[in-house]
């Protein structure tokens, strides 16, 4: 007892140094830390009013290109956008689809503080689908998508952004961009020659000819179907090759404001979405946040995806809130 004793005590002695050690260097790092660190709380994101802008575009009926409720969407867009103090571009151009139909196309892009070289991009897609082919029922398969989730949701928390702004504008400049015919791509009846790049055409036209020559922007942040009634946004791959940081700093802020039940720190699935080409082509770094469901059986962008039950009722202003407010208090925090 007494010899084991001998042996221990100094073990002890060494240990207990360790911990006063350890403790006191902290705690100047976290003194450091706290004194480089200011976070700036970003205004409060107001749900309510997202949603009601994700009922607006609905209440056109689905926002399918060629279609008179597109037309109307588009130009609703632009105005809310023009009201909300932006200086609004309208980009027109005929894109040809998977099956040849030209789409009257029209990218809307509204820019705060545009004559600021420090900018972020924030987008979404407008258009709807024009097939329901992942409906259950295969009699849906030739309808329209409604899109409340898959294409409104996205806008509505932009243009939530955009009010918030015009009240309380951020240091940076910022620039809404609503692209179009994103969810025309080859439908899953099709039966011939693979095709690649039918979808996100709208986002394609507009990397390779940007509303401003030489346009750039330090990344993006791209939202896909963020309204969804128990949705959760898992770190993209594409995104997370390509724009680590930026995934990274987003993730962080959702769960530091307490949204960490929608942002998972864990992988989802690749998407080839907006942001794929805003970086291939645009050479912007561009994370996408959208909905991913690791255990529904029929889609794993959720229960809705391309069915025609992609409705309001299946909006949640929890998602759109959780979403919303991680943008501002990221963009709010930008200098
Ligand atoms: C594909 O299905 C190839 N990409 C998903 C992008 C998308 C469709 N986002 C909304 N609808
Ligand atoms: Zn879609």
């Amino acid at each position: 007892m007494k010899i084991k004793n001998l042996f221990i005590a100094p073990v002890l002695l060494l240990m207990l140094v360790g911990v006063v050690a350890c403790g006191s260097s902290k705690k100047t790092d976290d003194t450091e830390a706290t004194e480089k660190k200011v976070v700036i709380k970003a205004p409060a994101f107001d749900a309510d009013s997202a949603y009601a802008y994700v009922k607006a575009q609905t209440d056109f009926g689905p926002r399918i290109p060629n279609s008179q409720a597109h037309r109307n969407c588009g130009d609703y867009l632009a105005s809310q956008l023009e009201k909300f103090g932006a200086k609004v571009y309208n980009q027109y151009a005929d894109l040809v689809a998977w099956d040849g139909t030209i789409l009257k196309s029209r990218n809307i892009i509204g820019a705060y503080k545009p004559e600021s070289k420090k900018r972020v991009m924030l987008c979404a897609h407008w258009d709807s689908r024009p097939y329901a082919d992942n409906d259950p029922n295969a009699d849906n398969h030739y309808e329209p998508v409604m899109g409340a989730n898959d294409g409104a949701s996205g806008v509505g928390v932009l243009l939530e952004i955009a009010r918030q702004i015009q009240i309380k504008s951020p240091e940076i400049g910022i620039d809404i961009i609503f692209f179009d015919s994103e969810d025309y791509g080859t439908p899953e009846f099709y039966v011939g020659l693979f095709k690649p790049h039918t979808w996100c055409l709208g986002s394609q036209y507009w990397a390779r000819n940007p509303h401003i020559q030489g346009y750039f922007a330090r990344y993006g942040i791209l939202l896909d179907m963020v309204g969804g009634k128990g949705a959760t946004f898992y770190r993209e791959p594409y995104s997370y090759r390509t724009a680590r940081k930026e995934v990274k700093k987003v993730w962080e802020k959702a769960h530091e404001l307490g949204y960490g039940n929608w942002f998972i720190n864990q992988e989802g699935a690749e998407v080839t979405d907006d942001h794929v080409y805003v970086h291939s082509i645009g050479r912007i770094p561009c994370i996408d946040i959208i909905n991913y469901d690791p255990n529904c059986e029929r889609s794993s962008f959720g229960p809705t995806w391309h069915t025609v039950n992609d409705t309001m009722e299946n909006i949640d202003p929890n998602t759109l809130k959780a979403v919303g407010q991680t943008v501002m208090d990221v963009i709010y925090n930008e200098k």
